[in-house]
């Protein structure tokens, strides 16, 4: 079993290597985990894995499978109980490395260290809730069941932006259903899986179930891919792509959670505050650097104007600064990449002709970090690349429409389908939003973002592709169906006159 180097990780210089086996190994090549509030705070050095570090994982995960895959549920409900008890310990120190290595916010960061916890008490209550059916046979003597099998082992592979959180629950609803797991979390922000991975440990889980290899997608995923029976990857649509074909090419079952242009629609009757309270939330919270981000902000055009400059003050106020101090509104962008991203997105939708109401540009703070102010377009139109790709910062554009159905019209145009809102108070155009736009989760008087852990969760389209993760949909991905035919009454064939098919 192995020891607690991770859980002394929040100390700067710790090593974070590859768990194989149970086992803690350095690798020859590492990373330096930065803090994007300070890029001269480093969180500690983490190893970087290659193929044949995967293949002895998958090796591992194969081996331990003979054993989890057939274990007592109640004993693997509590050992997924244990690690939210181990988290929910450890949640004050965890919450400060995730907020180091990812730059939200302490109070978001601990905000995600909370839903990792929920998350594992609520698969150690999936364990005794497999679904399954008995069904009377068509043939006499016979019956029928449906179970539910491990898929086997799974691989798991995280993005930067919820670095607790995304691990947990791939993590967890996997262990609940018996499979073993290979986690290959983002190179950008690997400390808190790495956590994770102790806490499974703590907690009693077996050498082997749990596996954890860092590493660059481009040198390991490959490997990762072809050696699993089953892919649960969240990430950019481009890597989702690569991902998904390379799944396809291995007849593996693979599930995509990718990116959204997520609309919040505001109509001329909704609650002005709150429209611009959950506009704020989806657009800007965590830096925007959410999938569920409502980028596209639809504003019907009798109230768009006092929308705009209230939410423009609103948005110019928002206190960007360390992650780790207090008074700030938004922390840091994650990479210094994506603060290049943020800032040609904002010069090229100016080009396009957008106004820009307030931010756009890097800031300067007291530390070396990738600031940027939050940046509002008026003016925009649904064809601006600003409002067709995924910028995953904070930059939102306001599009001005006429009525409902050109808020729905402007809602559906897009290449993605992850999540919609809608602000009003008529229950009638809410219902019609609702069953018209084509997303997979819709919000009404809500924020694009925030999720429940016990809902599916997902999106259609550009946005995901496969069975939806969490919830009950998580039975379905991490489950293979078996149907047995039982001759309890040693029936000869064809008895009972049925027909014989
Ligand atoms: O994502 P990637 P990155 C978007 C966002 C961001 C951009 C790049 O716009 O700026 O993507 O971020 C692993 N085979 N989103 O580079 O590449 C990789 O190591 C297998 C939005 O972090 O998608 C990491 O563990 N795996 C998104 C994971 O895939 C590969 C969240 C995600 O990396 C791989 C994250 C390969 N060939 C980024 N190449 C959202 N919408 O939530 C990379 N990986």
């Amino acid at each position: 079993m192995m020891g607690t180097q991770a859980m002394e990780m929040d100390h700067t210089g710790v090593k974070g290597g590859l768990l194989i086996g149970g086992t803690w190994r350095d690798a020859p090549r590492c990373i330096a985990n930065r803090s994007p509030s300070d890029i001269d705070d480093v969180i500690g050095e983490f190893a970087l894995g290659d193929a044949a570090d995967v293949e002895e994982a998958l090796h591992a995960a194969r081996t331990a499978l003979k054993t989890w895959g057939r274990s007592n549920p109640q004993w693997r409900a509590d050992i997924l109980r244990r690690t939210g008890d181990i988290l929910l310990r450890e949640a004050g120190r965890l919450g400060r490395i995730l907020a180091r290595e990812e730059g939200k916010l302490l109070v978001e960061a601990r905000g995600e260290v909370m839903r990792a916890v929920q998350i594992f008490y609520y698969f150690s209550g999936e364990c005794l809730r497999p679904p399954g059916q008995f069904l009377p046979s068509v043939r006499d003597g016979f019956n029928v069941t449906v179970a539910r099998e491990p898929v086997g082992v799974v691989a798991a592979i995280t993005p930067w932006n919820f670095p607790i959180a995304i691990p947990a629950w791939k993590t967890a609803g996997a262990l609940a259903f018996g499979n073993t797991v290979v986690l290959k979390p983002s190179e950008i922000t690997p400390a808190s899986a790495a956590i994770m991975a102790d806490a499974l440990a703590e907690a009693g889980l077996p050498d082997g179930v749990f596996n954890l290899i860092g590493g660059l997608g481009a040198d390991i995923g490959t490997a990762l891919i072809r050696g699993a029976d089953a892919v649960s990857f969240t990430g950019s649509g481009p890597t989702g792509r690569i991902v998904l074909m390379e799944a396809a090419r291995a007849m593996k079952k693979v599930q995509l959670e990718l990116g959204g242009k997520s609309p919040i629609v505001v109509l001329a009757d909704a609650d002005l505050d709150l429209a611009i309270d959950n506009a704020i939330d989806g657009a800007f919270r965590q830096t925007g650097q959410r999938c569920t981000a409502s980028s596209r902000i639809v504003v019907e055009a009798a109230i768009h104007d006092e929308f705009a400059e209230r939410m423009a003050a609103r948005v110019a106020a928002l206190k960007v600064g360390h992650a780790l101090e207090d008074g700030h509104d938004m922390g840091p962008v994650t990479t210094e990449a994506q603060l290049a991203k943020n800032i040609a997105f904002v010069g090229e939708a100016q080009g396009e002709g957008a106004e820009l109401l307030c931010g756009g540009h890097a800031l300067e703070r007291r530390t070396r970090g990738h600031f940027f102010a939050p940046a509002l377009f008026a003016g925009t139109d649904n064809a601006m690349r600003l409002n067709r790709e995924e910028v995953f910062g904070p930059v939102a554009g306001i599009i001005k429409v006429g009525d409902l159905d050109e808020a729905i019209a402007v809602a559906a145009d897009t290449e993605y389908g992850l999540s919609a809102a809608i602000c009003t108070r008529n229950l009638t155009a809410a219902e019609k939003f609702r069953r018209e736009v084509p997303s997979g989760m819709v919000v009404i008087n809500g924020s694009t973002s925030g999720s429940d852990y016990h809902a599916p969760f997902g999106g259609r389209r550009g946005s995901g592709y496969g069975i939806r993760e969490q919830g009950n949909a998580a039975a379905e991905f991490f489950t293979e169906i078996k149907t047995t035919y039982f001759n309890h009454a040693l029936a000869p064939l064809g008895a009972g006159g049925g027909v014989k098919f």
